[in-house]
């Protein structure tokens, strides 16, 4: 049977006596997960093919609007979220994620931060879900094709996890890579993809510590579906997605400025910020505005797109002084 979500990994020794009972509410509390998350509720809604979520998280609500944490503008359903995505390691179409990132194996998984840290290490799945204190953001997500998305995700700030690992004095950016595993991912075996794998990504040190930036574990208050890149991924709601890194296996803090995957594929396309603009056009259509999903092409719903996405207020600080039109 695929396993489409995160399935806590309790002992089975621990489902069958009243004693285990709690004990498993015990182990869903420090999991994040609530208990009325039953084991057998996700199985059986993956056994019939259902995805309507993974397990659910506990987690508190962002509620400070000033720095950016929420946006009261309406959610894009959760079935678009999750039937429209990019995850190029499955295969270039909208609907390719969810038809086959199911193959993924999520669990066991671990993160290794490694670079210009005192303290590198691991974090395994029960780190990323029981160590940090998980909050929903409601965030705006724009992709550099020109649609976007309004998605309530569930997670930590990228922040919190890098101090613990303690960066150094030469610590200037931050690298993240995807799982490559081209048994799981069809998407990488393809002999058309021209893509470098594994996917790459970066942030410099000051966008990587930006509170807005967010390791996010769930949406819609559940784990992500693997399409949205289970167990973790990274979103940064004031970058263009391709930013927002997928299923991240390696955190690599460094001196220079990593390369990255859209930039090595088009330079001329893709740079290393790519901060929402709508002033700077893409060399083959404008990103003056965009389509919000839900979009249909009799309801394209297009909107204008805003500076950093909307949250200039939050980020125009770090790039104060920059050319925007030459370091996009
Ligand atoms: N590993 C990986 N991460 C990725 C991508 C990808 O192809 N592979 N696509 C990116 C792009 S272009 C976008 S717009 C967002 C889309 O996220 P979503 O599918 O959850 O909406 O994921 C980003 N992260
Ligand atoms: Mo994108």
């Amino acid at each position: 049977m695929a396993k489409r979500y995160f399935v806590p990994p309790i002992p089975s020794s621990e489902i069958t006596s009243e004693g285990a009972y709690l004990n498993r509410r015990q182990f869903m509390r420090a999991a994040g997960l609530t208990a009325s998350t039953s084991l057998m509720g996700s199985l059986s809604a993956t056994a019939h093919g259902a995805p309507t979520g993974g397990a659910e998280l506990e987690y508190s609500q962002a509620t400070d609007n000033s720095q950016g944490f929420y946006t009261a503008e309406k959610q894009t359903p959760f079935d678009d979220v999750t039937a429209y995505c990019n995850f190029y390691e499955f295969g270039t179409d909208k609907g390719d994620p969810e038809r086959y990132a199911h193959n993924m194996t999520v669990d066991p998984w671990s993160i290794e931060v490694t670079g210009a840290v005192s303290k590198p290490g691991k974090l395994h799945l029960e780190d990323l879900l029981t160590g940090f204190e998980l909050e929903e953001r409601v965030y705006r997500l724009r992709c550099v094709e020109a649609w976007s998305m309004v998605v309530p995700w569930v997670g930590f700030s990228l922040g919190d996890l890098l101090k613990r690992f303690e960066p150094t004095g030469k610590a200037r950016f931050v690298a993240f890579e995807t799982l490559y595993k081209p048994s799981e991912m069809r998407g990488t075996r393809s002999f058309t993809s021209t893509i470098d794998w594994p996917y790459r990504e970066g942030l410099r040190m000051d966008e990587a510590m930006h509170p807005l930036t967010l390791m996010a574990v769930g949406l819609y208050g559940k784990t992500l579906p693997n399409q949205n890149g289970a167990p973790v991924r990274l979103v940064v709601p004031w970058k263009y997605g391709f930013k927002s890194i997928k299923s991240i296996v390696r955190i690599h803090v460094l001196e220079r400025q990593p390369q990255t995957t859209w930039e090595m594929m088009q330079p001329s396309e893709y740079g290393f910020y790519a901060n929402v603009n709508p002033q700077v056009n893409h060399p083959r259509w404008s990103q003056a505005t965009e389509r919000r999903l839900p979009s249909t092409l009799f309801r394209p719903n297009r909107i204008p797109t805003r500076l950093f996405n909307g949250y200039e207020e939050q980020v125009a600080e770090l790039y104060k002084g920059m050319d925007l039109s030459r370091d996009y």
